[in-house]
Parts: C-alpha cells; sequence; structure tokens
C-alpha cells in the first residue's frame, strides 16, 4: 500500500511548490517512495473527518495502514526515518541534520512568516512601512548567519540531508524580495535544491493539480 498525502484541492499559490505538501512531496520523492494525494477542498478540511486526521484543519495529513500523521516537518522526518536517502546512518551525522531540521521550522521559518504574513494583511495600515523594515531586518539577521554558517559548502553538512529540504523550502518563501538575493550563497543554495530531479518531479506534480484544475 502507498501512504496517501493530502493536499490543496485548490492551492492559492496556483500549484507553485508554497503549500505544505510539497515538503513531504519532495522527500517521497527524494526517498524513490511511491504516494496518493487525495486532494480537500477548504470546507472539508474544517470537517470532522479531516480534523480526526489534522486537529487545525488544515493540510497536509499523511497515513499509511494505521498511522496518521499530521505536521508537514513530522512526516518529512518520518519519510526519512523509513527509507535511505535524506538522512545519514552514522549516529552523530543523522542527529546533527535532524537538527537543521529544527532549525529550519524554529529559528528560520517564524521570522520568515513574521515578515511575510503583514503584506498579505496589513498592507494598508499607516504604519506598515516602518514595520516590513523592522522585520526586514530580522529575516537579514537570521540570513546573515545561515549565510555564514553555509559558506562555500553545497549543503548545510556534508551531503544534502533532510535539514537542507526543509530549510531550502522555508528560504524559497523569500524568493524574489531581494533579502535572499542580498546572500549570494543563500540564493544558490534554494537554487541547488530547485534544480534536484527529485525537487523537480514533485514541483511538478503540485503544479499539475492546479493545471487540471483549470481543464
Ligand atoms: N505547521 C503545519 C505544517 O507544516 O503542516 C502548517 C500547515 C499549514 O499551514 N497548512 C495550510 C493550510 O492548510 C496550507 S500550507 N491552510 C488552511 C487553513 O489553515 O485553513 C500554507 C500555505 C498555503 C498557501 C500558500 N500559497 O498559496 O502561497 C502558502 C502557504
Amino acid at each position: 500500500m502507498k501512504p496517501t498525502i493530502t493536499a490543496f484541492a485548490a492551492s492559492p499559490d496556483r500549484g507553485h511548490g508554497m503549500a505544505r505538501e510539497m515538503p513531504v512531496r519532495w522527500a517521497f520523492e527524494e526517498v524513490g517512495q511511491p504516494y496518493d494525494v487525495r486532494l480537500v477542498s477548504f470546507q472539508e478540511m474544517k470537517e470532522p473527518a479531516h480534523l480526526a486526521l489534522q486537529p487545525f484543519g488544515q493540510i497536509p495529513t499523511y497515513q499509511d495502514g494505521d498511522l496518521a500523521l499530521f505536521e508537514s516537518g513530522a512526516i518529512v522526518f518520518h519519510i526519512a526515518q523509513q527509507r535511505a536517502g535524506l538522512l545519514p546512518e552514522e549516529a552523530n551525522a543523522r542527529a546533527r541534520a535532524i537538527t537543521w531540521m529544527f532549525a529550519a521550522l524554529s529559528t528560520i521559518e517564524p521570522v520568515v512568516l513574521e515578515w511575510e504574513v503583514p503584506g498579505y494583511s496589513e498592507g494598508e495600515k499607516p504604519w506598515f512601512q516602518e514595520r516590513q523594515a523592522i522585520l526586514d531586518d530580522r529575516v537579514r539577521g537570521r540570513l546573515r548567519r545561515l549565510s555564514a554558517r553555509l559558506g562555500k559548502n553545497d549543503w548545510l553538512d556534508g551531503d544534502f540531508s533532510a535539514g537542507d529540504l526543509l530549510m531550502i523550502q522555508v528560504l524559497r518563501r523569500l524568493t524574489g524580495s531581494g533579502l535572499l538575493e542580498e546572500f549570494p550563497n543563500l540564493a544558490a543554495y534554494v537554487a541547488r535544491g530547485e534544480a534536484r530531479p527529485a525537487y523537480k518531479r514533485a514541483f511538478a506534480a503540485q503544479l499539475a493539480v492546479f493545471t487540471a484544475l483549470k481543464g
């Protein structure tokens, strides 16, 4: 049996890899695990059947036999533990790769989300520009440290890992903002991730959902 994940029936980004089943698709592709996708509408996500799988009424979810999971990071971690390809075998290297997964989700992503959300909902407020400059600087501060750590390396710690996958997925939210581009090694790091065949397959699969929707 293939695992089944849920994804937006109609993603607001028109299938351009921002919805959070994207890292899950990417992880499946990296480890060569076939999977099924069940598309859900915004309304279905708030109904009891979906809430039993995802208590916050969101995508993605993951089901494989008796196991049901939510949280994209936890799902990526589970996939990485099930099959070779996303976490090193050696115990210390594996622990470091897992550390980068947490760094992506708990140190980098919060400042990126805080920076991103006002642009959607508070752009008309008189204080928007002033506050956005503060948020820009917070993002810059994190990127500066990350850029220094990555240096001239291709990936954060040795071979490509689930830590890079999640970090690149988070950094993609900044693409085109000018902030990521201030750090050429980070922009190149994101481009390197996006050039991976597994990433391309995952992106194409997500885009195909939207393309099919358009008919
Ligand atoms: N922490 C959870 C995880 O990582 O799994 C967060 C899940 C989450 O935010 N899911 C969003 C969702 O279901 C979709 S991905 N939202 C519906 C709701 O809360 O009612 C977030 C997302 C959606 C769309 C874009 N986009 O179009 O650019 C970007 C990000």
